[in-house]
């Protein structure tokens, strides 16, 4: 598949994004995924979480919390294999041209994705536990790896928008954080006392549909319960960049969620440099 990068965007916007993602460790780009897409994207969610699956490859893994409506968070891996209108979304050249942007890629390669679903009333199930992202990489991918987070529905205050905390990604990499543990408070206290005495500052990422937030592979995030009356939808697009190698020796084959870095199927470019 041949990318198609979009116009670059102006300098200025891209220095002072770049300046600020180095900063923070995070990143709230305006809209990017047009409406459209997002229309035609939610059918094709509701399938996959039923089990259709239009390439006929299922997605990674199982589906967590599948009970039909779910009740606490759903997080299906890699449904852009499964579906082409999913794979259309998270190969946007929109988040593409930002990712590049903001950590001066030359390419810009997918390599992991999460559908979550936030589902309301949710409570503790519904939450993602204080974490970084690299504590559940760091032994397949080395370099320049992060993510990107599209939201599908309209994330608010109260629907649980991914929290992210400012300048954590300048704490290194402590393995203190559980994606899938409920009691935000007591992860802030086991990252907290391995940072000996670093400053907590949250930024809560509320997002209209079609926007997308970028976050370090350090940063710590994580996120609480869903107090709205809709689900909170979203795509975690995990990236990487020239700048990113498996380790030596790694088979990407026996690492569950990843996908074979030559198929553009499941690990599509979504930004290359020209000339
Ligand atoms: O959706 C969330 O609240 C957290 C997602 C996440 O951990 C990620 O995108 O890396």
């Amino acid at each position: 598949m041949k990318t198609e990068n979009l116009p670059a965007l102006p300098a200025e916007q891209k220095r002072t994004a770049a300046a600020d993602f180095a900063r923070d460790g995070f990143f709230i780009a305006p809209p990017l995924i047009p409406a459209e897409l997002l229309a035609r994207v939610r059918p094709r969610i509701d399938a996959v979480y039923a089990g259709e699956y239009e390439t006929g490859i299922p997605p990674c893994g199982s589906p967590k919390g599948s009970s039909v409506p779910p009740t606490s968070l759903v997080k299906i891996d890699n449904t852009h294999r499964s579906d082409r209108t999913i794979h259309e979304l998270v190969s946007h050249p929109a988040i593409g041209r930002w990712a590049a942007a903001l950590t001066g890629a030359k390419t810009v390669q997918v390599f992991a994705t999460q559908l979550l679903i936030k589902p309301p009333g949710s409570t503790g199930a519904g939450n993602v536990g204080w974490h970084q992202d690299y504590e559940y990489w760091d032994y397949a991918l080395e370099g320049d790896v992060f993510t990107a987070w599209v939201a599908v529905s309209d994330v608010t205050a109260e629907s649980g928008p991914m929290r992210f905390v400012r300048g954590s990604h300048r704490w290194g990499l402590l393995k203190a954080g559980d994606f899938f543990g409920g009691d935000l408070g007591a992860i802030q206290q086991r990252i907290l006392a391995k940072t000996g005495g670093a400053k907590w500052e949250e930024r809560a990422a509320v997002l209209a549909p079609g926007a997308v937030s970028f976050h370090h592979k350090l940063t710590v995030h994580g996120s609480g319960p869903n107090l709205s009356t809709g689900p909170r939808v979203s795509f975690a697009i995990h990236l990487r960049t020239d700048q990113s190698r498996f380790p030596d020796g790694l088979k990407w084959e026996t690492v569950p969620y990843l996908n074979d870095p030559d198929d553009m199927q499941g690990s599509p470019i979504t930004y290359r440099e020209t000339a």
